[in-house]
């Protein structure tokens, strides 16, 4: 029987990771497959805050496909955001809730949906097909929800996804409060991360129109902690922007607690795109940006419609 290789975006966050752990489950208890959870890049401090409290292991690395392996994507399905090492050839199966931009040669297995997070998408597949989850995944599914949604306050946030939290947390049992606050406090921490990797930890490519469009952000709960490392930051994306040929790069300081975000300006392309999308305010090159917290709702469709012009 072939192996089905479940795994998440480049640049892992924690929905992406706490889905691949929870899909082995959903793949062995309802298609009957043998499933490995595996990586595709190193996790935040807030997915290894979250294994380290319910005790699980990290997933593996993906280093390379086996012919026999097939592939199910959780969390994303934009070309730019697969892990280099999958062909997408072998995908088979996508659960995500992320807007669609694939196109496949053979018929696939897809579920999606506009909801707050990929777990929350695999919480909903297990109650509907009234398979129980195991406490484990329950605690990491819930995980997921609370962080994609920064604990129920992100515009991507439904109602559903609130019912399916409430009901998680009937076997979890985790103290919410107090779980989301030390989630945060892991998520915001600098301690030990390079600019490089603030940068690049929740980094994401698209394609809009013609232009190949890169958006880095970092959710914390002290933006003032990055004011400091402003400058190393703009002088890296600069050089990003040129090395990896995008047409535009824009990084964004995301906060959790004031729901806000500062969108850094690093040239007078970001800058006139940004004008023309946004109008916020400008003040040393950064934007402030009124009640966005959310890359996929708030700023990836509005620039995307620009650029499509
Ligand atoms: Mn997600």
């Amino acid at each position: 029987m072939n192996e089905v290789i479940i795994i998440g975006h480049k640049n892992p966050d924690t929905d992406s990771i706490v889905s691949a752990i929870v899909g082995v489950e959903f793949f062995s208890k309802v298609f009957g497959k043998k499933a490995v959870a595996y990586r595709a890049g190193e996790l935040n401090n807030e997915t290894k805050y979250i294994l380290g409290k319910i005790g699980i292991n990290q997933p593996k690395l993906l280093e390379s496909l086996e012919d026999d392996m097939i592939v199910a994507l959780v969390d994303h399905n934009e070309l730019g955001q697969i892990s280099e090492k999958i062909d997408f050839d072998k995908v088979e199966y996508i659960l995500d809730h992320h807007k669609l931009s694939i196109k496949t040669e053979k018929p696939i297995f897809l579920e999606s949906q506009a909801i707050g997070s990929t777990s929350s998408l695999l919480a909903k597949m297990f109650l509907e097909r009234k398979i129980a989850i195991s406490e484990e995944s329950c605690k990491l599914l819930l995980a997921g929800i609370l962080s994609d949604t920064l604990n129920l306050t992100s515009p991507t946030t439904t109602q559903e996804d609130k019912d399916l939290a409430d009901k998680l947390n009937e076997i979890a049992k985790l103290e919410i409060e107090n779980f989301v606050a030390e989630m945060f406090v892991a998520k915001s921490n600098l301690e030990g991360i390079s600019v490089g990797e603030i940068i690049n930890m929740d980094y994401k490519v698209f394609e809009m129109g013609s232009l190949k469009v890169g958006i880095g952000a970092w959710e914390t709960t002290s933006p003032q902690s990055l004011d400091e490392k402003r400058a190393a930051i703009f002088k890296e994306l600069t050089v990003k922007k040129e090395v990896e040929k995008i047409d535009r790069l824009y990084f964004m300081v995301i906060d959790i607690i004031k729901q806000n975000a500062q969108l850094y300006l690093i040239s007078e392309e970001e800058k006139s795109l940004a004008e023309k999308v946004f109008g916020g305010e400008i003040e040393n090159e950064v934007m402030i940006l009124p009640g966005v917290v959310s890359r996929k709702k708030q700023i990836v469709p509005q620039l995307t419609e620009e650029l499509n012009k």
